[in-house]
């Protein structure tokens, strides 16, 4: 799908000693970071998201524990699992995404591409359909 992709990080270090993974701006994603945000403590049943940007960029990792992220473009349906810290999958716009099936201790880290602005959501399904470019 258009503005969906799987970004693999790489893991620094070995067992026993742990492990790093860092992400550059501009290098390892393909924008510039201008905010970070992180969702946690979210019951097994509830889901989050249900809407699309019309601008922004994400990375969303799940840094501890998984979540589902289901994701459609209008046509096109995804569903990925995130449960490793060094998988990111990047959402672009015009990317309707849900969050679901959080396990118990997960921390799903999003690296964005821009401030917050209420204005670049479409949260009503139907007006994300009338929007879409692709
Ligand atoms: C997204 C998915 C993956 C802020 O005040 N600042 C922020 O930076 C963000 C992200 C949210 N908020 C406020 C807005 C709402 O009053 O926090 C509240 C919860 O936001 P929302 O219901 O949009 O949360 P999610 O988990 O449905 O969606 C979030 C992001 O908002 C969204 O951009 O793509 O995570």
């Amino acid at each position: 799908m258009k503005n969906l992709k799987i970004i693999e990080f790489d893991e620094i270090g070995k067992e026993g000693t742990g492990y790093l993974t860092a992400i550059e701006s501009n290098i390892s994603i393909p924008f510039g970071i201008k905010r970070v945000y992180y969702i946690y403590g979210v019951k097994n049943n509830i889901s989050r998201g249900f809407h699309a940007h019309k601008k922004l960029e994400q990375i969303l990792i799940c840094i501890s524990g998984s979540v589902k992220i289901k994701s459609t473009d209008g046509i096109n349906e995804d569903m990925i699992e995130l449960n490793t810290p060094t998988k990111g999958l990047y959402i672009g716009p015009f990317v309707w995404h849900e969050m679901y099936d959080f396990s118990d201790n997960a921390v799903l880290l999003v690296i964005a591409s821009d401030y917050y602005d209420e204005s670049d959501y479409i949260r009503n399904y139907s007006e994300f359909i009338s929007y879409r470019k692709f």
